[in-house]
């Protein structure tokens, strides 16, 4: 090999590398963090999903400074209407890209309605240890006091840092470091909305680093059993509000639909009201249907056996996720199992 030829290829691999800085895609999919209002003081009434990914890289010139950034736009949408479809690309995307050698961590920019839906889903699908992070902002690009920029400078500097490798999905806002299982949004509109309640956040980012301070006990990512790099479709589970006067309507409506799941978000713990909605279940789960049971409530543990004689009725309790994290792990157990024994074994685990 000429002199020549070697030093075009060492320039090139340290080029792509940055002096020992991290090689972190940032793969944006739209949300109000890629939002633009009429004036710099609508903080309501904006419009998500209508800057593009260059732009937001543009408008932090300091990302530079700790990574070597590339941007790729996945796709762009407000994140209320997030989808499978949606999710399945996202995954095959950020697993791909996380293959390579030459990246060492992905953020993820992402409307902050379903953020904790699509960091659980991926928290559960991604096939490495590398660090992925999600990020979003309560206030357009646009808007005074735009919360983007610092948090997409926080989520970069997360993205590269060594700290964050093998802890799993990471939701990362307000200098606040969440994992995907447990967060949650608290508020309709605060800076602060996200948190987890009672098992409380990973850690935080201060003076542009990660101070972690506990995590995840659950298995995800490298370690999940979990894999859709071969699926185009999902199966279609559902979820049924539990509150006063509740009747068996929208239960029956979504087994004639044909809902391969169901996940029940009741009252307390998870309590099913009779007469009307537990033996609607029963025959949900008679044609095939899996059931189980979580709560509204938002913080402890369904306990299996408890306000239901789960074991007699053939459910599965949902442990202590949400009934929107709920349908995500049952959806993704639907892909391997219908054995009840096993998808609770699954949430047990996850
Ligand atoms: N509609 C919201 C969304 O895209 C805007 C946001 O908060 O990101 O999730």
């Amino acid at each position: 090999m000429s002199v020549l030829f070697a030093l075009l290829i060492s320039f090139d691999v340290a080029n792509a590398r940055g002096p020992g800085l991290p090689n972190v895609m940032v793969l944006a999919t739209g949300g109000t963090i890629a939002g633009s209002g009429a004036s710099s003081t609508t903080v309501v009434g904006y419009t998500a999903a209508t800057v593009g990914i260059e732009t937001l890289l543009n408008a932090v010139p300091e990302l530079k400074t700790v990574a070597n950034v590339k941007g790729e736009q996945v796709f762009q949408i407000a994140s209320e209407n997030m989808n499978n479809d949606y999710w399945l690309k996202l995954a095959k995307r950020v697993n791909t890209l996380l293959a390579q050698d030459d990246v060492d961590g992905i953020v993820i920019t992402h409307g902050t309605d379903t953020i904790e839906e699509t960091s659980y889903f991926l928290d559960l699908v991604v096939k490495s240890k590398k660090p992925v992070v999600v990020v979003g902002a309560m206030r357009p690009s646009t808007a005074i006091s735009a919360d983007g920029p610092i948090n997409l400078f926080n989520a970069v500097i997360l993205a590269g840092s060594d700290e964050a490798v093998g802890k799993g999905v990471l939701v990362a806002l307000n200098d606040q470091i969440n994992a995907a299982r447990d967060v949650t949004k608290n508020n309709t509109s605060t800076a602060d909305t996200f948190r987890t309640p009672e098992l409380g956040f990973l850690g935080y980012m201060q003076g542009n680093k990660p101070y972690f301070y506990r995590q995840s006990t659950r298995r995800h990512t490298a370690d999940s059993e979990f894999d859709v790099s071969s699926l185009d479709v999902l199966p279609q589970v559902d979820i049924v509000y539990g509150y006063a006067n509740m009747n068996r309507v929208a239960i029956d409506a979504f087994v004639a639909a044909g809902a391969k799941g169901i996940v029940h978000a009741g009252v307390g713990d998870g309590s099913l009201a009779r007469p009307a909605v537990e033996p609607a279940l029963d025959e949900a789960r008679k044609k095939g249907v899996v059931i189980v049971r979580s709560s509204r409530v938002g913080n402890g543990i369904v306990a299996r056996n408890g306000e239901a004689k789960d074991d007699e009725h053939d459910f599965v309790v949902s442990d202590t996720l949400n009934p929107q994290k709920a349908r995500i792990l049952l959806m993704l157990a639907l892909t391997k199992t219908t054995d009840t024994k096993e998808i609770q074994r699954m949430f047990f685990t996850y």
